[in-house]
């Protein structure tokens, strides 16, 4: 023990130097993760159609999965009924195609950004269950179906269950009952038996929500539904979730034998106006300049423990890498985010790990050498 003690630190540096040379700027996330997880980004059109050139050659150099950010929800997808609509979420796929990315879909089923046809007969009243039920198969085996072998998972369902653990009202869950999703991950897996199926959602570190999406994904199971992994969207603030919450409920996930994956990394440095983050766009609140205080400049400190915190979480998902699969960004430079707009229009947020000029932060270097840390200290432990 001793000997291990005196000798990692030793190790680490040696293995680092022999990774990058003394400047690990010329490396890449992909790789320094390469033993963790998969590490990747939510694109947006500019960066998939090739327009936003710089962003595209941060995408290829450090990320290995993909993720639509719009293009591929069901108002996008299918705008009329049976009319669909390819063209943009053809491109996304091509790119990851090209460059050797694993895919994410990203939704099939989900209460916003559904188109409002979808829900109502032609005189605006609520359609039955079973037409539902059929507008779901149709759009789901339609949407997978082209994709066959080409996205690897789905994010089959999306923010069904609410914070204190009980179902959201949707018009899926209104019309058709807790069986709907049951329903859209056999479609889904009928449609492309080998892709991946998640279920995702935002503030899983409330322990309502914990638990109502392990009693789901429990039952699931016991019908003998195929769920490949939870997905949790990492939107946060300063203030929530808790590292223990947060952690908490990466243990329990994968003690249901599924695939862990935080799904839409970002964390806000704004003052927020609610107490948790969460990600329910419909929570918005009215714009105030103390809610927009570093339109300007950052201030040290406040930079500070922004980078403090978010390098704690990636130590987080490093020390349970055994349980995550994938970290995924919502977005590649802090321009793009939506943070920018959420929960109140027109701020300046800074919540990716790369600047508006498309510079990385000083954090990714850290993270890297944290990476690099783990591996050489995995290397020490199978060489001992
Ligand atoms: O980032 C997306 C933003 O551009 C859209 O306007 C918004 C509208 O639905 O959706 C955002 O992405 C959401 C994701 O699809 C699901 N989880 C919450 C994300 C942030 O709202």
């Amino acid at each position: 023990m001793k000997r291990v003690l005196i000798l990692l630190p030793l190790a680490c540096v040696l293995f680092i130097s022999c990774l990058g040379g003394q400047n690990l700027s010329g490396n890449n996330m992909k790789d320094a993760f390469k033993d963790k997880f998969m590490i990747g980004a939510a694109l947006n059109q500019s960066q998939y159609k090739g327009d936003d050139i710089h962003a595209v050659n941060i995408i290829k150099k450090h990320f290995n999965t993909i993720v639509a950010e719009n293009c591929m929800k069901s108002e996008k997808l299918q705008p009329k009924e049976g009319h669909f609509f390819f063209d943009d979420a053809d491109k996304f796929v091509a790119f990851g195609l090209e460059n050797n990315m694993f895919i994410v879909g990203h939704t099939l089923i989900w209460h916003s950004q559904a188109p409002a046809w979808f829900f109502v007969d032609d005189k605006g009243f609520d359609v039955s269950r079973e037409m539902l039920i059929e507008r779901m198969k149709n759009h789901i085996t339609t949407v997978v179906t082209r994709y066959k072998g080409k996205v690897h998972g789905w994010d089959v369902v999306n923010e069904a269950i609410l914070d204190d653990g009980s179902w959201r009202r949707s018009k899926f869950y209104e019309i058709i009952g807790e069986e709907y999703i049951k329903l859209a991950f056999e479609f889904a897996h009928q449609a492309d038996p080998d892709a991946e199926l998640y279920y995702n959602d935002y503030s899983m570190a409330h322990e309502g929500k914990r638990n109502g999406t392990i009693n789901m994904v429990k039952k699931l199971q016991e019908e003998g539904i195929r769920i490949d992994g939870i997905g949790m969207q990492g939107h946060m603030i300063m203030e929530f979730p808790s590292y223990e919450a947060f952690e908490q409920s990466i243990i329990a996930f994968s003690e249901l034998g599924v695939k862990v994956m935080i799904t839409e990394l970002d964390l806000s440095i704004l003052p927020s106006p609610h107490a948790t983050a969460g990600a329910n766009i419909a929570d918005t609140s009215d714009y105030e300049n103390k809610l927009n205080p570093y339109t300007k400049e950052l201030p040290e400190d406040v930079l500070r423990n922004w980078e403090e915190r978010y390098h704690g979480f990636f130590s987080l998902f490093l020390k349970h890498h055994d349980k995550i699969s994938r970290v995924t960004l919502w977005g590649v430079t802090d321009g793009d985010s939506w943070k920018n707009n959420w929960p109140v229009k027109g701020r300046t947020d800074y919540p990716l790990l790369f600047d508006r000029n498309y510079q990385p932060k000083p954090l990714v270097q850290r993270i890297m050498q944290e990476a690099y840390k783990h591996q050489a200290e995995d290397l020490l432990v199978k060489g001992k």
